[in-house]
C-alpha cells in the first residue's frame, strides 16, 4: 500500500516538531511546510530534516498554499502554523488575525478547491474560553476570549465547523489546553521559567522577571498531545475535541516547583513587573478532555510534576553544553 502522506503547517514549532516525529513513526511520508527566513530556524527539526520533505509558504499566501497541495497532494493537513503567542497579539493584532484567523481559511478553501477529500487539522486553543463561563471547559462551554490571539483562534474554530458543514470536509477542530515540553518557546511563562531557574542555578543571573503569578492553566505535556491531534484525524466523522489533564496550576506553582527541583527558594529569586502583565488576562483554565477518552481512547500520560523536572533538567543540561561550547561564549 502507498504511504500516506501528512503535510504540517508550523513543522518548525513546538508541537509541529514532535508531530512530525510520531507521523514518520507510524510510516507516513511527511511534508513540512515552512516560511522563508533570512536565518535557518531548524533547531526543533534538526534530528529529522532528512527524513522530511519542506516546503516554502506562507500562511499569509493563498497560492503558496495551492501550490504546496497541488505538488504533494496528502492524505492530511495539520495546521499548526500561527502567530501563537497571547502577548505579541495585543502589539500586532492585525497580523495576528490575518495568520492564525484567516490563515485558517486560506488552507480550508485551498483544500475545497485543489482535493476535498484531504483530511484536516485545525489547531484551536483553549485561550478561546478566556474569561470562562464554566468549569471545567468542555467542547460544549461558549468562548469568551480575552485576547486578539483568542478572538481569531475562535475564527479559526468556526471557520472549520463552516467548512465542515457547508462543503463536508473532513474538518476536525482539537482545542487544546497549554501544552508544554523543553522545546516550548523562550517566551512562553513555563520555558521562561524553567531557562531561568536553570540560569539562576548556574550562576548566570540572579533574578526572574514575571508578570502575573496568580493566572491558573491545565499544562500538559506536549508530545502526548501531539497523538491526540493523529488520533482525531483516523476517526471516520470529523469533530471538535478538547484535550487537557483535567488539573489546574497557578504560574506561582509551577514556579515554586521548578526552583524546588534545584533546591532553591524561588520567593529568594522571582520578581514581578507590570510589563509581563497583559491589557486582559485569562484567569483559569481547566479542560474536562472525556470526549476524547471516550472516543479515541487518548489520556495524557505526564504529570504536571514530570513536566515540571524535565523541563528543568532539559534546561539545565543545555546551558552546560553550552558553557562547554566555546562558540556560545
Ligand atoms: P509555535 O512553537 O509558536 O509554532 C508556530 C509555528 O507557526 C512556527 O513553525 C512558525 O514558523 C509558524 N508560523 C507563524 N507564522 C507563520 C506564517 N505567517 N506562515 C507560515 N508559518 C508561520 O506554536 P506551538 O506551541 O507549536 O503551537 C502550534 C499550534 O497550536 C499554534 O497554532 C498554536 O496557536 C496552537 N496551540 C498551541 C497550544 C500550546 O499550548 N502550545 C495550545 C493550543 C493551541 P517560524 O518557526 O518560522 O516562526
Ligand atoms: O505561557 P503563556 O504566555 O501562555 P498562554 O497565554 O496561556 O498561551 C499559550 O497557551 C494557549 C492555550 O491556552 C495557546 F493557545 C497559546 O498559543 C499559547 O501556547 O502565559 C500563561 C500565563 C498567562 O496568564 C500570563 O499572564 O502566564 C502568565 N505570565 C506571568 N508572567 C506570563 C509571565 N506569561 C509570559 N509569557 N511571560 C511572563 O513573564
Amino acid at each position: 500500500m502507498a504511504r500516506r502522506r501528512a503535510m504540517i503547517t508550523g513543522v518548525t514549532g513546538q508541537d509541529g516538531s514532535y508531530l512530525a516525529e510520531i507521523l514518520l513513526a507510524k510510516g507516513y511520508e511527511v511534508i513540512g511546510l515552512i516560511r522563508r527566513s533570512s536565518t535557518v530556524n531548524f533547531e526543533r527539526i534538526s534530528h529529522i530534516q532528512d527524513k522530511i520533505t519542506l516546503v516554502p509558504f506562507d500562511l499569509l499566501d493563498f497560492y503558496s498554499i495551492v501550490h504546496a497541495l497541488r505538488e504533494y497532494q496528502p492524505h492530511e493537513v495539520y495546521n499548526l502554523a500561527a502567530q501563537s503567542f497571547v502577548q505579541t497579539s495585543f502589539t500586532q493584532p492585525v497580523l495576528t488575525g490575518e495568520t492564525t484567523a484567516l490563515g485558517v481559511t486560506r488552507i480550508l478553501d485551498a483544500i475545497r478547491v485543489v482535493d476535498p477529500t484531504i483530511r484536516f487539522y485545525q489547531a484551536s486553543s483553549s485561550e478561546m474560553f478566556g474569561k470562562v463561563v464554566e468549569t471545567p471547559q468542555t467542547e460544549k462551554t461558549p468562548f469568551y476570549p480575552r485576547s486578539p490571539y483568542g478572538v481569531a483562534k475562535v475564527y479559526g474554530h468556526w471557520i472549520t465547523v463552516n467548512y465542515r458543514e457547508s462543503y463536508g470536509l473532513h474538518a476536525t477542530s482539537g482545542i487544546l489546553f497549554n501544552h508544554e515540553s523543553e522545546r516550548r518557546g523562550l517566551e512562553f511563562v513555563t520555558r521562561k521559567i524553567t531557562h531561568g531557574v536553570a540560569r539562576i542555578k548556574l550562576g548566570l543571573d540572579r533574578t526572574l522577571v514575571l508578570g502575573n503569578l496568580e493566572a491558573r492553566r491545565d499544562w500538559g505535556y506536549a508530545p502526548d498531545y501531539v497523538e491526540a491531534m493523529w488520533l482525531m484525524l483516523q476517526q471516520d466523522e470529523p469533530d471538535d475535541y478538547v484535550i487537557a489533564t483535567g488539573e489546574t496550576h497557578s504560574v506561582r506553582e509551577f514556579a515554586e516547583l521548578a526552583f524546588a527541583h534545584v533546591g532553591l527558594d524561588y520567593r529568594d529569586y522571582v520578581v514581578q513587573d507590570p510589563r509581563f502583565m497583559r491589557p486582559a488576562e485569562v484567569d483559569l483554565l481547566v479542560g474536562n478532555a472525556a470526549k476524547a477518552r471516550a472516543r479515541l481512547g487518548w489520556a495524557p500520560r505526564t504529570t504536571f510534576q514530570e513536566l515540571v523536572r524535565r523541563m528543568v533538567d532539559a534546561d539545565l543540561a543545555l546551558l552546560q553544553r553550552q558553557l562547554a561550547d566555546p562558540r556560545h561564549r
